[in-house]
């Protein structure tokens, strides 16, 4: 397991409370066996960064756990599975060297502040309105391809959700 030292700029594109919402308006799933990914998205990144998070909610419909094990994009170098928490009064993100257990007949979250995906090593910075296309590893219902559309650089919930 590894911690990382967190820039300001990361920080703020990660830290932010988010209150978590089902937009309505552009719902798209994408299903692999038993899995089903939805509410996926990602976001600007500010200019300077090489990383950037992503987002989704995660149904597993099994009657047996899975686990989302590892990810990629050609956008990025790398991608990680990451959880971020309080610790200490001090905000840490760290890789899940495991994975994300999705419990069955359950679902995960994947949100700014607590659990997300991480593209690490990326060159051409996300941009608002682009469609970043990534592929998701389960262990048991395997590879899934999802488009995540990027919102606004800080943004903390899908773009397209309107109040
Ligand atoms: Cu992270």
């Amino acid at each position: 397991m590894r911690k990382f030292a967190l820039t300001l700029a990361t920080l703020v594109a990660l830290a932010l409370p988010l209150t978590a919402q089902a937009d309505d308006h552009a719902k798209k799933t994408h299903t692999a066996g038993d899995i089903t990914v939805s509410d996926h998205w990602t976001r600007a990144m500010p200019p300077a960064a090489a990383v950037g998070g992503g987002f989704m909610v995660i149904t597993n419909a099994g009657s047996e756990p899975d686990r989302l094990v590892g990810l990629s994009t050609p956008r990025a170098g790398s991608g990680e599975v990451h959880e971020m928490k309080m610790d200490g009064g001090v905000m840490k993100m760290r890789e899940l060297a495991d994975g994300l257990e999705i419990p069955a007949g359950g679902s995960v979250t994947l949100e700014p502040g607590g659990y997300h995906v991480m593209f690490m090593g990326v060159e051409d910075g996300f941009k608002e309105g682009e469609m970043i296309p990534v592929t998701l590893v389960f262990e048991k219902a395997g590879a899934l391809e999802i488009m995540m559309p990027a919102g606004p650089v800080g943004s903390k919930m899908h773009p397209g959700h309107t109040h």
